[in-house]
């Protein structure tokens, strides 16, 4: 790291690299007059406006290059989730470009199975000609992908695999945000809500941590919610780093939220604290609620959640008092996005107690907003690809899985059992992170074909049979990026640098050259500046126009306060479903336990994000990696109570185990954290030996955690694992 870099260092070699190492460690004044000064001598200087790859974000950014090398990053104002900020991820992330640990050319495994490289040609006539023969053999349907949700990454892949006459398509959000989407549709027709912020009293974060889980906007939001006096509780077995705003801290058994939230429920309804009109007019299913809600009252709730039932009293009249300018946060990840048996369950119950405060579009309240997309295309130009006839593995065994994403695991069970033989891979890192690694690694062996496209040699590439490289988001231009809210918008990443590695290729250009190569050619005739352009200008804009500007306001969609329609098939709220029904559970929201429930002298292991990683791809990056083990960010937290009692202090290794695997870490003690309860940074555990830093660099929390899928929704349950920790002496 350079403290004091001159302007030669900057330009040569890692230019980006080391001025974001800088930042961690030195004046940003300094850095920042350096760079005043280096864009002052007269290099060329170019800006231009992207998006951030570094999380599901994807904020505005405009990054600035000198002489051609990347210089700085920074948020963009006018983009509703940087809001002039990017967060440090955001800053590491930028790295990529010139990161050593970049994939430059495409690579095959061979026999001895080392990767050797091959040339685009060869790997391109390779995988068509498998796919080919996956097709005469087994039809369509035993292909798949697997792709991160971005703005070309979901076009082309999805064009790819239907040209192909596959319906399997499917997302990360098994891994991520599954049950909760799908619990939060079922209750209000709607995947997801936010919190009116500015004018809210009161909200509940169920282990929800804008200050770990960070986006920018949310933490702007809610740092104005605690100034302007709002009462903040964090429900949470751990007190998180959105502590700072909070005023309260919950410490609640891992998996039980749902207790919490029924027995809150109970209060509501009992005490008769409920929106009489709302539950009346806009929702149905209320009376088998009602009756149903009396079993779970603040002391069923206290034996099963652990909160006391005073706490549970005294939290249900503030947010009727506060009502209906307050609001249950609808999270994201770690409670109920894809946790345990009952986060589907969770998610609607999290609903439930949004519907008696009656706070639905209210100002203070849950607010659920609209999305704009492209208008139609020239269909001359950019044919439609015929809907496959196949319906996609899974979603008849897991109906209540949004339909667009479906459950990955189902090509984890499709390798495994022979339905799916040739898989893709486009900016996933599944074998890390969606289910148990161990388990990925012998479903892919099973496939005839793996491909993965990658920017590094993850744990994904590594169990592929091709791994084909991509140039960076810095150096590519994708399809518009079209963002919901309040205002609709619509952004775009456009090329900054240079293609640094030649032998890199973006989305667009890799997904072509697949479907020439599988012979379906004729539905990528097209570039992808073409087809921005024509969507752009379906919504009334231009590349040229969002290149100016960064984002493009849409037309305003009208947004106003007030009960929202819902758009569930009865048009109301529901706190009863039938789809639910269908899919054999209870179709009124109720209680449903957690699945694996640790015995006596075992914990539970849960898991969250920290705010310089993000999942499993900066962990190898050089900058961030550094912070990790400066501040052995990779330890394990144990609770003060539970470390005193094992004989464990700050700094011990022990061997965490569970029914899957075992481990060695060490041990964070703190009194941050409920007794009975470990919890592991989600970021660690690298096996790729082409990713050297990351690399054998703490542990994998999925390595942990058996194989078994959320009923209904085929979410991975990433927190249904009971552990033991021993002390490792010496
Ligand atoms: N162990 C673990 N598992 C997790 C999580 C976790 O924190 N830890 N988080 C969960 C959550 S919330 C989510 S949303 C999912 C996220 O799951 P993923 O979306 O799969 O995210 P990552 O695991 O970070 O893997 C992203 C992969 O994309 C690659 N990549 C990065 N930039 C580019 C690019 O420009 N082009 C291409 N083609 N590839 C690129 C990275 O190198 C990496 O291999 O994971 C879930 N699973
Ligand atoms: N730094 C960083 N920020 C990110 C991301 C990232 O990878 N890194 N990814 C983005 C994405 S894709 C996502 S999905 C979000 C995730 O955002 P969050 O869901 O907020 O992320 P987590 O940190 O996984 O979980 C938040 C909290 O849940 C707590 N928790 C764990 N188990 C339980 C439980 O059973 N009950 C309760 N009540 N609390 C529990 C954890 O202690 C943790 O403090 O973050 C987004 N922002
Ligand atoms: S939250 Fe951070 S990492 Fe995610 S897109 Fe925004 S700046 Fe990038
Ligand atoms: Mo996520």
């Amino acid at each position: 790291m350079h403290c004091n870099p001159t302007r030669r260092t900057f330009l040569k070699g890692t230019a980006a690299t080391a001025a974001l190492a800088a930042v961690g460690t030195c004046s940003v004044a300094a850095w920042r007059a350096e760079q005043a000064e280096a864009a002052a001598t007269g290099a060329a200087k170019i800006q231009g406006a992207s998006l951030c790859n570094g999380c599901s974000s994807k904020c505005g950014l405009i990054a600035t290059a000198l002489d051609g090398r990347l210089w700085t990053v920074e948020g963009m104002k006018e983009h509703p989730y940087s809001k002039g900020t990017l967060c440090g991820r955001g800053h590491g992330a930028a790295q990529w470009a010139y990161s050593d640990g970049r994939l430059t050319q495409p690579m095959k495994r061979a026999a001895d199975g080392s990767f050797v490289p091959i040339s685009w040609d060869d790997a391109l006539s390779e995988i068509g000609a498998k796919v080919q023969e996956i097709i005469a053999e087994a039809g369509p349907e035993a292909l798949a992908i697997i792709q991160d949700p971005r703005p070309s990454g979901k076009y082309y892949s999805k064009r790819f695999m239907n040209a192909l006459g596959s319906p399997n398509v499917y997302t990360h959000a098994a891994a991520c945000n599954l049950s909760k989407e799908s619990g939060i549709q079922e209750a209000t027709g709607a995947q997801n809500f936010s919190v009116d912020f500015p004018n809210t009293k009161m909200v509940v974060f169920i282990g929800r941590s804008y200050g770990d889980g960070i986006r920018p906007s949310s933490v702007k939001s809610l740092a104005g919610a605690a100034e302007g006096g709002a009462r903040v509780v964090i429900v949470d077995p751990r007190l998180n780093n959105t502590g700072v705003f909070a005023t309260d801290w919950v410490p609640i058994r891992p998996g039980a939220d749902i207790a919490f939230l029924l027995g809150i429920a109970n209060v509501l309804v009992t005490r008769d604290l409920y929106d009489h009109a709302f539950v009346e007019q806009s929702a149905v299913g209320f009376p088998e609620f009602a009756a149903q809600v009396t079993e779970y009252t603040p002391e069923w709730a206290e034996g099963i959640c652990d909160v006391p039932a005073d706490t549970i009293v005294e939290i249900a009249e503030s947010l009727a008092a506060a009502a209906p300018a307050c609001a249950i946060e609808p999270s994201w990840r770690a409670a109920f996005g894809c946790a345990y048996q009952n986060s589907f369950e969770t998610a609607r119950a999290v609903c439930a107690v949004n519907a008696l405060l009656g706070c639905w579009g209210q100002k203070g309240g849950a607010l659920i907003t609209s999305s704009p997309k492209a208008g139609d295309v020239d269909p001359v130009k950019f044919p439609e690809v015929p809907k496959p006839a196949a319906k996609r593995l899974g979603d008849a065994e897991y109906p209540l899985a949004l339909s667009g994403t479906g459950t990955n695991l189902a090509v984890l069970n499709g390798c495994a059992d022979g339905a799916i033989q040739g898989v893709f891979f486009y900016n996933s890192n599944a074998v890390q992170g969606y289910a148990q690694p161990a388990k990925w690694r012998e479903a892919l062996s099973q496939a005839k074909l793996v491909v993965t496209i990658d920017v590094q040699m993850s744990e994904t590439a590594l169990a592929s049979d091709y791994v084909l490289p991509e140039c960076t988001v810095l150096e590519r231009l994708e399809l518009p990026e079209f963002i919901g809210g309040k205002k609709h918008y619509v952004a775009l990443r456009t090329p900054v640098i240079e293609r640094i590695h030649p032998e890199t290729r973006p989305c667009d250009e890799i997904f072509a050259g697949l479907a020439e190569a599988c012979g379906v050619g004729e539905y990528f005739d097209f570039t992808v500046e073409e087809l921005a352009e024509a969507q752009l200008a379906s919504v009334g804009t231009s590349i040229e126009e969002v290149r100016e500007a960064g984002i493009v306001e849409l037309a305003d969609p009208g947004f106003a306060f007030g009960t929202p329609t819902f758009k569930t098939p009865t048009e109301k709220f529901q706190f009863a479903s039938a789809k639910v029904a269908e899919a054999g559970l209870n179709p009124v929201i109720g209680y449903v336990p957690r699945l694996v429930e640790p015995a006596e002298g075992e914990f539970s292991l849960i898991g969250g994000k920290q705010g310089i990683h993000s999942h499993t791809m900066t962990l190898n990056l050089e900058a961030l990696n550094a912070i990790s083990r400066e501040y052995q960010l990779e330890r394990l937290w144990m609770a003060a109570s539970d470390a005193a009692d094992l004989g464990i202090v700050d700094g011990d290794t022990v061997e965490l185990s569970s029914s899957e695997c075992s481990g060695q870490v060490a041990v964070k003690v703190t009194e941050r954290l409920k007794p009975g309860v470990l919890f592991l940074p989600t970021h660690y555990g690298g096996t790729s030996p082409y990713l050297t830093r990351a690399q054998g660099f703490g542990l994998n929390m999925m390595d942990f955690v058996p194989l078994h899928l959320e009923p209904g929704v085929g979410s991975t349950m990433s927190q249904e694992v009971a552990v033991k920790v021993r002390k490792v002496e010496g």
